[in-house]
């Protein structure tokens, strides 16, 4: 009988899992059975958008957290599929940072070329995933959304791609409780015209702080303080944008920081991350680790020690994202169908020591993104993934860090990114993105409506 896979999410994790069992099946490979669980009633995962927050039309909590006016904050050629080029999608060459719909235009478009939402079960939550010893399989319990009816099945091989940025990291400082205005989180956050004129705090000092304090000021807020717990950014911010250190405590509106300052605001907007959060699989397959580039207990980034036949994909920090998914899918899948063999579990684990010893050592964001370009060679050199410049990106990204530093509300507007596929040279955007306050694909791509496949 055919083996059994279940993948779960159908975000671009589990779509490249798909899509890369699709690519063996057209090469003759004989397939296991495919089943993709997706909670929600559409593909895309983080990407396709929604103006819900809380909870979702089923009552469960909403998966994404992304935000109107999202552009990519890095080059688009980082993450560029191998198969599936960003010139075979639009037809042209396009800017290096595009919007959010963009980039879900593109991620979709090699989703249906392959035709593999057959595989996809919408609407349907994993609720439990148990370990049968005996029979060495998985008990996968879901539930459909629509009925509330559960059912459970049995699969040979489990895929973890269920996100690791929706479960937000939620910290309290004395005076929250008294505090008049707003506090939310980054997870919640969705259109930055609602803060139009406000003072805003925000906490954190990454990725979501960074780009969220300019776009409450690019659409409007009145000032934006950033208050960071180990180091400042650094930036050269936009007036009306500054960092302080950390939070100490709030008096009313009144905002007191570690320095001896304070300051008025009016609403606060936790940026402090998310967290690893899978509670429908039992404790013995349960994945617990912070954001870093190399989790413990997963071989090659993927791959459950104590059992392998788990499987989780996407569950670093990100700096590569698109490709690194579809190099660790099809790792994935190359072991499912037997093509790979792992070595002991304590090969592995020495293995993954040694990747952690080195994480340990890093002391620079190029030198993390070395580290995950060298994780992505780690799995490309055995696989039959189309050949892309892995060494051209992780110039890009030294590139990217350098135009941030220069000018962090004008990096998105630089082209002369080259493909790491076709070597096609990326335009500049034809208008400033600080001015740009219209982010759909038309105006983007500076053209009438439909014109992107
Ligand atoms: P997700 O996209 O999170 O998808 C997981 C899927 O699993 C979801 O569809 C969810 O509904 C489903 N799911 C979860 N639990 C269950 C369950 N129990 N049962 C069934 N289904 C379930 N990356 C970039 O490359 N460029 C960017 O510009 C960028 N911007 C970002 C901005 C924000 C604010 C955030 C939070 C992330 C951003 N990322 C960006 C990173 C982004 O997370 C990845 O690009 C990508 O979405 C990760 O894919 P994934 O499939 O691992 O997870
Ligand atoms: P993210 O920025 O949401 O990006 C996620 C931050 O939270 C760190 O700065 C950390 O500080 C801080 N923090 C945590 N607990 C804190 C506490 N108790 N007090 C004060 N500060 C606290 O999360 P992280 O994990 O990077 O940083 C947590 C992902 O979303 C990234 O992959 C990013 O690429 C993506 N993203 C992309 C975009 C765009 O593309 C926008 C937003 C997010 P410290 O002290 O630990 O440094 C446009």
């Amino acid at each position: 009988m055919a083996s059994r896979v279940a993948v779960i999410g159908a975000g671009p994790g589990g779509l490249a899992q798909l899509h890369a069992f699709a690519e063996a099946g057209k090469n003759g490979a004989e397939l296991p059975e495919l089943v993709c669980f997706e909670k929600q009633s559409d593909w895309g995962g983080m990407w396709n958008y929604t103006w819900r927050t809380g909870v979702d039309e089923a009552g469960d909590p909403v998966h994404a957290s992304m935000y109107r006016h999202l552009w990519s904050n890095g080059p688009k050629e980082c993450l560029e599929f191998a198969d599936y080029t960003f010139d075979e999608h639009f037809g042209k060459p396009i800017p290096s940072y595009p919007p959010r719909e963009v980039l879900y235009d593109y991620l979709l478009g090699r989703a249906r070329k392959n035709d593999i939402r057959k595989y996809i079960q919408f609407g349907t939550a994993v609720r439990w995933v148990s370990h049968n010893a005996e029979k060495n399989t998985f008990n996968v319990t879901v539930e459909d959304l629509k009925t509330g009816d559960h059912r459970t099945e049995e699969f040979d091989y489990v895929i973890v791609s269920t996100g690791h940025f929706s479960v937000p990291n939620m910290p309290d400082f004395p005076g929250f409780e008294q505090f008049p205005g707003r506090i939310l989180h980054s997870h919640d956050f969705r259109d930055s015209r609602e803060f139009a004129g406000q003072d805003l705090l925000i906490i954190g000092s990454s990725y979501s702080a960074e780009d969220l304090a300019l776009q409450v000021k690019k659409y409007g807020a009145n000032s934006v303080t950033i208050s960071y717990r180990t180091a400042p950014m650094g930036f050269a911010w936009p007036e009306g944008i500054t960092e302080v250190p950390l939070l100490t405590r709030l008096d009313g509106n009144t905002a007191h920081f570690a320095d001896g300052s304070s300051r008025r605001v009016d609403t606060i907007l936790l940026c402090t991350g998310y967290r690893h959060h899978f509670p429908f699989l039992e404790n013995s397959l349960r994945l617990r680790t912070k954001n870093v580039l190399y989790p413990d207990n997963l071989y090659k980034g993927v791959f459950w020690v104590d059992n392998p036949n788990l499987m989780y994909l996407a569950m670093q920090d990100l700096y590569y994202t698109f490709t690194l998914f579809d190099a660790q899918a099809w790792y994935a899948r190359d072991y499912v169908l037997g093509r790979v063999n792992l070595p002991s579990a304590d090969q592995m684990r020495e293995e993954i020591a040694s990747w952690r010893a080195r994480e340990e050592a890093l002391s620079s964001m190029m030198e993390a993104v070395e580290f995950q370009a060298d994780h992505l060679r780690d799995l490309l050199q055995n696989l039959d993934y189309p050949k892309f410049d892995v060494d051209m990106t992780v110039e890009h990204f030294r590139t990217w860090l350098g135009h941030k530093q220069e000018d962090i509300t004008g990096y998105r507007n630089r082209g002369g990114f080259a493909s790491p596929v076709t070597g096609t040279v990326s335009p500049a955007l034809h208008t400033s993105w600080w001015e740009m306050l219209d982010d759909s694909p038309e105006a983007f791509l500076g053209e009438s409506a439909g014109s992107a496949k």
